[in-house]
């Protein structure tokens, strides 16, 4: 069993779609662990996606993450990283196959809807980013 860090983005948030998409990781047999709605700061988001400082989009995507509220959850299962990415689509909803939540839902390069962790090391930092220990062993 693995764990990941998923997130609903603003954009997912703002057009009423969290149930829709937590359905569907649903269906996929990933079962939901710890879950909250936020908003992050500036600083927040700039440190959740500090892999990306210097990337060109780094500006635009922590101002857009930190825009408005969005959903934080651990998901658990059978390879949950890449089942979880498998089922999100490419990043760019444009090149998204058929069926992934980004291609359903996804708004443009930035504004995809989702976010999954992508690696077991990733997945491990973004969950006690969200998530103390007390919260996890809670909903459990
Ligand atoms: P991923 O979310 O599919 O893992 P990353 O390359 O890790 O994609 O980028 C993190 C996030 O940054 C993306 O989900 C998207 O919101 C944003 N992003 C990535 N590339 C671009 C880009 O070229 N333009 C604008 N935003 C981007
Ligand atoms: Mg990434």
């Amino acid at each position: 069993m693995e764990r990941t860090l998923v997130m609903i983005k603003p954009d997912g948030v703002e057009r009423n779609l969290i149930g829709k998409i937590i359905s569907i990781f649903e269906e996929n047999g990933l079962k939901v662990i710890a879950l909250k709605k936020v908003r992050l700061s500036k600083k927040q988001a700039q440190a959740f996606y500090a892999v990306h400082k210097n990337k060109p989009f780094y500006d635009s995507l922590t101002d857009y993450i930190s825009s408005g509220p969005l959903v934080a959850m651990v998901l658990e299962g059978e390879m949950a990283i890449q089942k979880v990415r498998e089922i999100m689509g490419a990043t760019d909803p444009k090149e998204a196959k058929e069926g992934t939540i980004r291609k359903l839902f996804g708004l443009d390069k930035e504004k995809n809807t989702v976010h999954g962790s992508d690696s077991l090391e990733s997945a491990q930092k973004e969950i006690s980013f969200f998530f103390s220990e007390f919260e996890l062993i809670s909903a459990e």
